[in-house]
């Protein structure tokens, strides 16, 4: 928190704290799937069948790749994939059906990354799906796919662009370089208008690659445009990766004011305790590898994450009031990888079971448990086990003098009724009150539980 306030012109242009009914249904959404699709997946992680930097760079970044395995003159080879572009196995309905299967609410889905490549035809430029083999529309597919699919829509959009000779990543400075770069502006603020008006369906924007000095300079125009995104399309939800202050802050203004609906920062990462969010929404992105977006092809000799990690960093999240956004990266025919089939099945199976724990529940105001993540809704509190305890006790401290504590408790997973007690075993009873929900000795669990409880007056 910053003490000193000081003038900023270009701050936050919503509340802190939106209360109306999208940003209420972001809240609400728990799991989220990410999709990386675009020239990229056509090599897949691999140059000419080699790839010697497997894990430890992103198969999305290709086109920058150096060192041996490189795509050697991008110009005549990345840059040429567009002819190559024609996934006759995709099939958009057949995603939306397997993100639903898998419990997702929302999707974001890269419609133009930081290769360019505009997977919608833009009139803007003629490096889009247009001018490829398969031609037709794909943002339209995938927007009309999940929306009649009940889930909801937001569009990453790299400002960055390899492609664009306007674009650049230092500072314009000459009279030629500002007209250039103003090029540019006026391009991107052309395309964002084109997606808003193609696909209003959308409830945001998703947006990314905005950390070079060209865009940051650019506070007065973002600013602007950020206002008139708004005013086009009514509850539309943008993060906090859109833009700066006048003072290049980013994500937070220098008052550490957000700027956007939620913050964007969490990358592969989350934060580790509640009270660093100070009430704020959030999201975080997570990958299936180590690294890496786009499609990758062969996944041997890299570790990557099993449903049981998944479920455990979705428990984590939504422990803490954060959305979790798993990202897939479909293949240069549109097909999903096999270990992600497997993953969303998982996944789905699971939050079937225990998806009353998942959705709309908030933060539960209790200290962490070491067996688990508490999430809470109206009078009901949740325990997500993942860490069985050898003595079939689930112990769960409440502070002292809480206005609610468990009374009634039973395992989500079918309903049967567990014993609960007061145990008073704890070492600090000055603060807290321990009560101690009893497995069945029989019980046996090979993947994560919900402890379900009612909250009620303490007897
Ligand atoms: C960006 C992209 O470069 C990447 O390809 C992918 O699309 C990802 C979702 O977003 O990568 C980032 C952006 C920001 C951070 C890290 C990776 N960050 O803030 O730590």
């Amino acid at each position: 928190k910053v003490e000193n306030k000081i003038d900023v012109k270009y701050g936050p242009l919503t509340p802190a704290h939106r209360t109306d009914e999208a940003m209420e249904r972001f809240r609400n959404y728990g799991l989220g799937q990410f999709i990386h699709w675009g020239l990229y997946a056509i090599p897949g992680n691999e140059w000419e069948g080699v790839s010697a930097r497997k894990g430890a760079a992103a198969s999305e970044w290709i086109r920058t790749w150096s060192g041996p395995t490189a795509p050697k003159d991008w110009k005549n080879t990345y840059d040429n994939l567009y002819k190559q572009f024609n996934p006759t196995g995709f099939d958009a309905k057949k995603w939306a059906k397997q993100a639903k299967e898998m419990g997702a609410k929302y999707l974001i889905f890269t419609t133009k990354h930081h290769d360019g490549f505009a997977l919608w035809p833009s009139k803007y430029t003629d490096y889009t799906v247009k001018k490829s083999p398969y031609k037709k529309d794909i943002v339209k597919q995938v927007v009309d796919a999940y929306t009649a699919e009940g889930i909801d829509v937001f569009l990453y959009f790299s400002i960055l662009e390899w492609n664009n000779s306007n674009y650049m990543g230092k500072a314009p400075s000459t009279p030629e370089e500002k007209a250039k770069f103003n090029k540019f502006l006026e391009y991107t603020r052309n395309q964002l208008l084109e997606l808003l008006q193609n696909y209003p369906q959308i409830k945001g924007f998703w947006f990314d690659g905005t950390w070079d000095q060209s865009w940051i300079q650019a506070y007065d125009f973002t600013y602007k445009l950020e206002k008139e995104l708004r005013e086009k399309h009514p509850g539309l939800i943008i993060g906090s990766r859109f833009r700066n202050d006048e003072f290049g802050k980013r994500h937070f203004d220098s008052n550490g004011e957000m700027l956007g609906d939620y913050e964007q920062g969490w990358e592969r990462k989350m934060p580790k305790e509640f009270e660093w969010l100070e009430g704020r929404d959030w999201d975080c992105v997570m990958t299936i590898p180590p690294n890496g977006w786009g499609y990758m092809k062969d996944w041997s000799g890299i570790y990557t994450k099993t449903s049981e990690d998944l479920i455990d960093m979705l428990m984590n999240c939504v422990s803490m009031n954060g959305n979790f956004v798993l990202n897939f990266g479909p293949d240069g025919n549109g097909l999903m990888h096999p270990g992600e089939d497997k993953l969303a099945k998982e996944i789905g199976d699971w939050i079937k079971i225990n998806g009353e724990a998942v959705y709309g529940v908030r933060h539960a105001g209790l200290a962490p448990s070491k067996l688990g993540y508490f999430t809470k809704k109206a009078d009901n509190l949740y325990l997500t086990v993942f860490n069985r305890p050898v003595n079939n006790i689930v112990r769960i401290a409440v502070p002292k003098n809480a206005a609610e504590v468990p009374v009634e408790a039973v395992l989500l997973q079918d309903g049967q009724s567990l014993d609960l007690k007061r145990s008073d075993i704890g070492l600090d009873l000055d603060r807290n009150t321990y009560y101690d929900v009893v497995l069945p000795g029989t019980f046996r669990a090979d993947q994560a539980f919900v402890v379900k409880m009612k909250l009620g007056k303490p007897k």
